[in-house]
């Protein structure tokens, strides 16, 4: 299976108006990162990988506590995403605006 690595991710603009954001990123259905605090401006790196069968589908959401979570996009990788290098995708529903860059990989012996 190929490998998705999420490398880092970047707040350009909150969700919330008050505090730091929540963010956290699911793939295929699955939370793999976060929630950590984040304001604007900020970068953290993940360095993560996960393998996934045919397509990784990529959600980032917005944790908050007495209302439900904010969807701020989704964006999918396959295999026709190996060898392309780290890829920056923006993630900019509900107002917010964050970058996660994500690469994939070949599994490796195979
Ligand atoms: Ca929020
Ligand atoms: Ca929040």
């Amino acid at each position: 299976m190929p490998i998705c690595r999420v490398v880092r991710i970047t707040c350009h603009k909150q969700e919330d108006w008050t505090g730091q954001d929540h963010p956290y990123i699911t793939i295929n259905g699955k939370r793999v990162w976060g929630p950590k605090g984040m304001r604007d401006g900020q970068t953290r790196e993940i360095q993560s990988d996960y393998q996934f069968p045919r397509r990784a589908k990529i959600r980032l959401y917005e944790q908050d506590d007495y209302e439900p979570n904010d969807f701020l996009g989704e964006h999918e990788v396959t295999r026709a995403d190996i060898g392309k290098g780290e890829q920056e995708f923006t993630f900019a529903e509900d107002d917010a605006n964050y970058s996660i860059w994500i690469e994939v990989f070949a599994a490796p012996g195979r």
